[in-house]
């Protein structure tokens, strides 16, 4: 079977345009670390998609260029599921960041493909609009409450209608979240990883008194938000899930780690507040548990770390079941290709729930123009056939790859702690 379909590959008029004669890993840095995979068609189409894994990027250019490559060539790049199955049933070493950023990146640049020739926004090729506009938020942070509280009204005056709020912490000298440069949090800053300090105590007693007086000075309406990043213990979660119930928040992030999915239903036993998890997971199966015994609210899995779209979708479907809505992760070191992609999925997927919007640099944006805009709370994907970003090829290679880790947390006493 799949011995005729290759020799069809060979004769067919459009599947002959459709066949993958060249593909190639782009590394660049302009302000930030990025990964783009280029699949280009015989007729010249081509896709792209995002393969950046903040802190391990060479990790998966390798991954791309060694093991995937050479199988790409040749293939029809119509056939998106077969593709995906190749690539992870196929590998025998199934999941893994590594694995899934990879498989992404290839998913992510056929659909694109596909819609180009299609001549479609990529929303359409999945079904068509659910909404207009995408609702997204944005990150406030300060040195302390007061700042942050000012910086969350700087937000709602640029018209966020959600916004995550995240304080420095009296006797901790670098949070998390918290950045001298405010809109752009750049957490991946050194070579090696630049230790910082973490106390639970100090931060349960603070985060609290934040969201009082965000409520106290912005009133009932704006949605706040706030990420945990994966700090505490199950039943610290809960405590502070608890005491943050007057505040109303949108959701508590990675209120622990996950590793342990069974760890969500102490927090869900004690508190309303609605739960959001997902960022660091690839697959489904990393979140089976969590979304069928609707432990949480929001999925926060997005495309480039988890197979792309063609999974994505599927777990987004799963998710919809259980009445878990999609909140994708939308940091600055996913680029703007992954950024792109997200927006149409959003825009087609039915049990949407809100995107995270943290802007990128001009550099970041010159290099990958895109045809997406923020209007009011809301982005909005263009029309352009495809997803809509580009890449200035040229302009990226003015910007060369810049090694940068992500950060490590201990305890005072010294002990590794989550970051
Ligand atoms: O690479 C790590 C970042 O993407 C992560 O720290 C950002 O937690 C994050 C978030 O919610 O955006
Ligand atoms: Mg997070």
């Amino acid at each position: 079977m799949a011995i005729e379909d290759n020799s069809q590959v060979r004769t067919e008029g459009s599947v002959r345009d459709r066949e993958i004669v060249a593909a190639r890993v782009i590394v660049t840095c302009p302000g930030r670390n990025f990964v783009t995979l280029k699949i280009e068609t015989r007729s010249g189409v081509y896709g792209l998609g995002d393969a950046t894994l903040n802190g391990r990027e060479l990790a998966v250019a390798s991954y791309l260029q060694d093991h995937v490559i050479p199988n790409l060539i040749g293939r029809d790049a119509g056939r998106i599921e077969d593709t995906w199955q190749f690539f992870y049933r196929g590998a025998y070493w199934r999941r893994g960041p590594v694995t899934m950023t990879a498989i992404a990146a290839v998913d992510v640049a056929l659909w694109d493909i596909l819609s180009k020739i299609a001549g479609l926004p990529l929303y359409q090729m999945l079904g068509g609009r659910s909404r207009d506009g995408v609702l997204v938020y944005g990150h406030a942070n300060g040195k302390d409450v007061e700042e942050t509280v000012q910086e969350v009204g700087r937000y709602i005056e640029k018209g966020y209608k959600a916004v995550r709020a995240q304080s420095g912490v009296p006797g901790i000298k670098k949070a998390y979240g918290v950045s001298n440069l405010k809109n752009a949090y750049e957490p991946a800053e050194s070579e090696l990883p630049l230790e910082t300090v973490w106390n639970t105590t100090k931060y349960l007693n603070t985060v609290p008194q934040l969201f009082e007086k965000l409520r106290a000075t912005h009133g009932p309406d704006i949605e706040l938000l706030h990420d945990g990043h994966h700090r505490m213990t199950p039943i610290e979660a809960a405590r502070l899930a608890r005491d943050l119930e007057p505040y109303r928040l949108f959701w508590l992030e990675d209120a622990t780690p996950a590793d342990n999915q069974q760890s969500f239903e102490l927090i869900r036993r004690h508190s309303i507040t609605p739960l959001a998890v997902g960022e660091v997971f690839n697959s489904i199966w990393d979140c089976k548990q969590l979304i069928e015994k609707q432990l949480i609210d929001y999925i926060r899995t997005t495309i480039v770390h988890a197979g792309g779209i063609t999974h994505v979708r599927r777990l987004a479907d799963f998710a919809a079941l259980h009445q878990v809505r999609t909140g994708f992760h939308g940091a600055t070191d996913l680029s703007p290709v992954c950024m792109g992609a997200a927006l149409h999925f959003d825009t087609w997927v039915p049990n949407f729930g809100i995107q995270e919007y943290m802007q990128h640099c001009q550099e970041t944006n010159d290099v990958f123009p895109h045809d997406y805009t923020f209007r009011e709370g809301r982005l909005y994907c263009g029309q352009t056939p495809g997803h809509g970003v580009d890449i200035d090829e040229k302009l990226a290679a003015k910007y060369p790859y810049s090694p940068k880790q992500l950060p490590i947390a201990r305890l005072e006493d010294g002990s590794m702690w989550d970051w």
